[in-house]
């Protein structure tokens, strides 16, 4: 899945999980976290306003426009391939990424796995660090907002919880958070992470 390696002074460092399980906050609370440590980065959304197809997409979710379920994992994927090319760039340069979902959500929500993989095949920057928020449907039903987004309903949650739970098992560089802890807690948590692995 992922491309060749490259030389890297910047990390890559992605949020995964269902809708509503805390990746925004914790990504809001690293970002300060990183400014403090006088660490160059930006946080990029999946997915993005950048690109046409991640705006059609963000229209999509919000109900306004229709698009066929098949063409939007296209979308997605889309969205993700304009964008690998300015990663790496930046990535060299020494600044580091923090994505909020990447490649992963594109497999674990999608309706056409198998295309998607093929056009993405190869593409992938690898990350350096994928945090898992671990928080089921039962968990994020009752949390703010939750509904207000199509794609935030019972079914697609709990398989897309299933498929990211199959696609993370045994990976060393996924950090797997319970995500039924505090907001602070949580954030000790990914801290503790990021200096162990990254600041000398
Ligand atoms: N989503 C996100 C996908 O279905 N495929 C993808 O490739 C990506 C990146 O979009 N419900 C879905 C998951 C979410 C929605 O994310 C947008 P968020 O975190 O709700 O803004
Ligand atoms: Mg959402």
């Amino acid at each position: 899945m992922y491309t060749k390696e490259f030389d890297r002074k910047g990390r890559l460092i992605c949020f995964e999980g269902i809708d509503r399980s805390g990746k925004s906050s914790q990504i809001e609370i690293l970002s300060l976290y990183l400014i403090m440590k006088n660490i160059p980065h930006v946080v990029i959304k999946f997915p993005t306003n950048e690109t046409y197809p991640g705006r059609e997409i963000n229209k999509f979710l919000k109900g306004e426009i229709f698009i066929n379920p098949d063409k939007v994992d296209l979308y997605f994927t889309s969205d993700r391939l304009e964008m690998y090319g300015e990663i790496k760039r930046l990535l060299e340069e020494g600044t580091w990424i923090i994505c909020d979902r990447y490649v992963y959500s594109g497999i674990a929500y999608g309706n056409t796995m198998i295309y998607f993989n093929t056009l993405e095949f190869g593409k992938v920057i690898r990350p350096d660090l994928v945090f898992f928020m671990d928080v089921q449907y039962e968990d994020v039903k009752n949390r703010k907002d939750f509904g207000k987004e199509l794609y935030e309903e019972k079914n697609r949650l709990e398989r897309a919880y299933k498929n990211f739970l199959k696609l993370f098992e045994d990976k060393d560089f996924v950090k797997i958070i319970d995500g039924r802890k505090g907001i602070r807690e949580i954030s000790e948590e990914i801290e503790k992470e990021i200096e162990g692995i990254f600041i000398k």
